[in-house]
């Protein structure tokens, strides 16, 4: 006799660069049922792994968080995702599956792997949500781009976020488009910092969501990852790892540091804050006493304690297709202490 293991059930958690997805995240495993084990798959743009550290920083025995960074999953070949995604369901045997894409990820590739023969009988694909900010839908730029329209599009609930940020005639305009699109969301709902009732993970899904503009995310050139990191331990202290994620229109940079080194919490506050036009930036460091993520989206910095204590990393995605990363690493090393 087999006996056979229940399908997982499995959400994917989309939206734009920075829109509050980790956040959502780290919201719905604050509802995770005591006896039950959640596996989290995240996926960054970035060389440099962050939100990895976030998610896995109170290291809670229930929540195995499982990073992919070095490009969107969606425009490699599927494979990483296929892979680390059935790796995770047999080595944790989770009772569900949260996945965060990258803010620049393309939803279909990643739904028609989720959907595909590999993991019919692994997973049960729940309701999609994509966490949605009125600002990016008032940015035409953002608006008007593919992924941005099928991260929306694909989703079955969209959390319009931040909506403490938006003015009101913003977030009424935004609600408005969505109202409109076909096939209608099973709910939109308007919230600040990804409160939402994890109910939503299990919400019945029926519609069937073709993306708009399935070609839109076209496979990566040069890409970093291929190559091999050096084991960070043997990190010197000074002398961090940088490594460029270089694509098609945005400029973006990691640099992973020695465990050993420790920041100036003011240094820090005022070179990642400084004048650079930053679209998204994160970071965790060692300030000596505490760790600190650091958070921009635009112009908005935040600041806060993190259970976590690695190595100090950071990330930053520019809105300009190039950039020369010297001066700015020369900046964040003035912050050592
Ligand atoms: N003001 C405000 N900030 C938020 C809200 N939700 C998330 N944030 C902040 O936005 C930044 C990016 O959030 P994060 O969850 O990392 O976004 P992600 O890149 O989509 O995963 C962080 O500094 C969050 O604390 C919100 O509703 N209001
Ligand atoms: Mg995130």
């Amino acid at each position: 006799m087999t006996t056979e293991r229940p399908r997982v059930p499995t959400n994917l958690i989309t939206g734009f660069l920075g829109v509050g997805k980790t956040t959502t995240i780290l919201n719905l495993l604050s509802q995770r049922p005591a006896d039950e084990r959640w596996a989290i798959l995240v996926n960054e743009f970035g060389e440099v792994g962050i939100d990895g550290a976030i998610l896995g920083g109170s290291g809670s025995e229930g929540v195995v968080v499982s990073e992919i960074a070095g490009g969107c999953f969606c425009c490699s070949s599927s494979e990483p995702l296929d892979f680390s995604l059935i790796e995770l369901l047999h080595q944790t045997k989770p009772q569900r599956v949260l996945i965060e894409p990258t803010g620049l990820g393309h939803p279909a590739a990643v739904l028609d792997t989720l959907r595909g023969p590999w993991f019919r009988e692994l997973i049960d694909l729940r309701a999609t949500i994509c966490v949605a900010d009125p600002a990016d839908f008032a940015t035409p730029r953002i608006a008007a781009s593919p992924v941005f329209q099928d991260q929306l599009h694909m989703s079955d609930i969209v959390l319009v976020n931040k909506t403490d940020r938006a003015p009101s005639e913003q977030t009424a305009a935004f609600l408005t488009h969505l109202r409109e699109l076909f096939p209608p969301k099973l709910q939109v709902i308007c919230t600040t910092h990804g409160h939402c009732d994890a109910a939503l993970l299990d919400a019945d899904i029926s519609a069937l969501r073709v993306p708009l503009f399935p070609n839109a995310h076209p496979p990566q050139t040069a890409s970093a990852s291929s190559d091999q990191p050096a084991p960070v331990a043997m990190l010197l202290p000074g002398k961090p790892m940088r490594k460029e994620s270089p694509q098609n229109d945005r400029a973006a940079c990691g640099w992973i540091f020695s465990p050993f080194d420790r920041f100036s919490r003011l240094a820090l506050m005022e070179a990642l804050g400084g004048s650079l036009e930053v679209h998204r930036l994160k970071g965790v460091f060692n300030v000596g006493a505490e760790w600190l993520l650091f958070n921009r989206v635009g112009g908005d910095l935040t600041c806060e304690s993190i259970p976590y204590c690695r190595d100090s990393r950071i990330e930053v995605i520019l809105d300009q297709p190039c950039y020369d990363w010297t001066e700015f690493e020369r900046v964040l090393l003035a912050c050592l202490k």
